[in-house]
């Protein structure tokens, strides 16, 4: 449960940073968030969970290999998270 999936508009800065990956054997999540950035507007909050990117499930992700699969999204960002419990 805690399932909830968005859709960003327009381009970067989306407003948030990632922490984790599988090189870190930790799962990605949300460590920083801009205040007032479309992040925040969404309703994403530090600490929830990044379990897709443009429909690509983030778990055999390293932390660079997930940052550049957001890089190459020029236009709407898709993402699915977990809230954080
Ligand atoms: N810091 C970037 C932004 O807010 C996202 C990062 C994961 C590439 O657009």
């Amino acid at each position: 449960s805690g399932h909830y999936s968005i859709t960003l508009t327009g381009s970067a800065p989306w407003g948030f940073r990632l922490q984790g990956g599988k090189d870190f054997n930790l799962p990605l999540s949300i460590s920083r968030l801009t205040d007032g950035g479309k992040a925040v507007k969404a309703g994403i909050a530090v600490g929830d969970l990044v379990l897709s990117i443009d429909g690509m499930a983030t778990e055999s992700m390293n932390h660079l290999e997930a940052q550049n699969k957001i890089k190459s999204c020029a236009d709407n960002l898709s993402l699915s998270l977990q809230k954080a419990a």
